[in-house]
């Protein structure tokens, strides 16, 4: 029945749609031949395949044929995967570590880290904005403010030169108030491809800690960037310092497991005590949000991380996904350069990294690319480099040529 008096939810407005996810969908429904999906952060293989990797198909394998019951995890999530995450993130022997200072969390994704961090960051420091990079990735502008928590951004890209403005954040930084968030990305910046090199972490870090800033620092693409410890090297480099800050890491990319949903929150704090109570309303958080966490992604993910030898395959498999993207990158500037002749400049290409480049590409030319040529990036001009392979980069670069000239 429909009547005026049942009609309930019409006042709700229809949803746009999120700029990344719906554009996959766009994707799928279009039914050119050639069309090349290099919108999403997803890692694609040479033949366009999400990859199901040996290591993951093995320990889940052997998951498989010991199936078991499957209790309520413990709201935290499960121990061996709770310690794999700061054993990945710091390093076993990291006084962080071994000093009990760090409360870790098995969430929903990296998402899942950064809305229940998000979450526990309102609650505690209720008057606290949150900064994050002009641009960063979308989302994070929706989970800080769903959280309750003012979004402002400081400097960090240059379209000029299609590399960072460091002095520019820095001096930005140096302004805020005490306990302001600062979210950073780990490594591989989404959605520029922009990262800071070690030395301008060690500039960046005295600025947080004299400052008295929160830092939440996102690692989603830990490995493909220049390896998984290396891309460790602000998570690490801050612990030394001794600054207290959260982080919030996703296995959804470096594990090929986007859909099991599988991350940490991982709070480095100033001691043991500090750390317990910590990680008591963190479980809080997540009790009166989803209860508890799934277990079978995080059982596979633990298996891999704990055993030597699973350990060395994914490493491996790892440092494959990162060379076939750097490959890529090299054939796609390559192209772009033979068709330019010295018109443009893509050396952002080569400079740039992880999954993401910032084409400079404006919203009418990213149009065009998807109107004209199948050709799928974000709107923001973003261009998920995994997306290209041997036999799509030549179009991919004819394409971009079209749009530019
Ligand atoms: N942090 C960053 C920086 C990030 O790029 C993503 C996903 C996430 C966190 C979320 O990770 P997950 O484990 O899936 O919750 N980014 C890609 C996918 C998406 O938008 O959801 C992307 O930017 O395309």
């Amino acid at each position: 029945m429909t009547t005026a008096a049942s009609a309930l939810f019409t006042h709700v407005p229809p949803y746009a749609g999120d700029p990344i996810l719906s554009l996959m969908e766009s994707f799928q429904a279009d039914t050119r031949a050639d069309k090349v999906s290099l919108s999403i952060g997803v890692y694609f293989d040479n033949a366009g395949r999400l990859p199901m990797l040996p290591s993951v198909r093995r320990a889940e394998t052997a998951l498989l044929s010991n199936i078991g019951p499957r209790p309520y995890l413990p709201i935290e999530g499960m121990a061996a995967y709770r310690s794999a995450v700061q054993t990945l993130l710091l390093g076993a022997e990291h006084e962080a570590v071994t000093g009990g200072r760090v409360a870790t969390l098995q969430t929903l994704g990296g998402s899942g880290a950064l809305k229940v961090g998000a979450d526990f960051l309102h609650r505690y420091y209720p008057e606290s904005n949150v900064w994050v990079s002009d641009p960063t990735w979308e989302n994070h502008h929706a989970m800080f403010a769903g959280a309750g928590l003012k979004v402002d951004t400081y400097p960090y890209y240059d379209p000029a030169t299609g590399g960072l403005r460091f002095d520019a954040m820095l001096a930005k930084l140096r302004t805020l108030p005490r306990h302001s968030v600062v979210l950073l990305h780990a490594c591989c910046h989404n959605p520029t491809g922009v990262d800071l090199s070690d030395a301008q972490w060690q500039e960046l870090i005295p600025v947080l800690r004299d400052g008295g800033l929160i830092p939440f620092v996102d690692i989603a693409y830990q490995g493909f960037g220049d390896g998984l410890v290396e891309d460790t090297f602000a998570l690490r480099a801050m612990a030394d310092a001794g600054l207290q800050f959260l982080i919030a890491n996703s296995f959804s990319k470096n594990f090929s497991m986007y859909g099991e949903r599988c991350g940490g929150l991982s709070v480095v704090c100033a001691d043991r005590a500090t750390t317990e109570a910590v990680l008591g309303q963190l479980k809080a958080t997540v009790r009166a949000n989803y209860s508890t966490p799934p277990t079978h992604g995080a059982r596979v993910i633990e298996r891999v991380l704990n055993d030597a030898e699973l350990f060395a395959m994914w490493t491996a498999e790892t440092a494959e996904m990162r060379g076939r993207i750097r490959a890529m990158r090299e054939q796609l500037h390559a192209a772009l350069n033979a068709i330019f002749q010295g018109r443009h400049n893509v050396d952002y290409l080569l400079s740039q990294r992880g999954m993401f480049s910032y084409t400079g590409l404006n919203k009418t030319q990213v149009a065009q690319l998807r109107d004209d040529h199948a050709v799928y990036l974000v709107g923001s001009g973003r261009l998920c480099v995994s997306g290209l392979t041997t036999d799509n980069v030549e179009h991919v670069a004819r394409a971009m040529a079209a749009v530019m000239e």
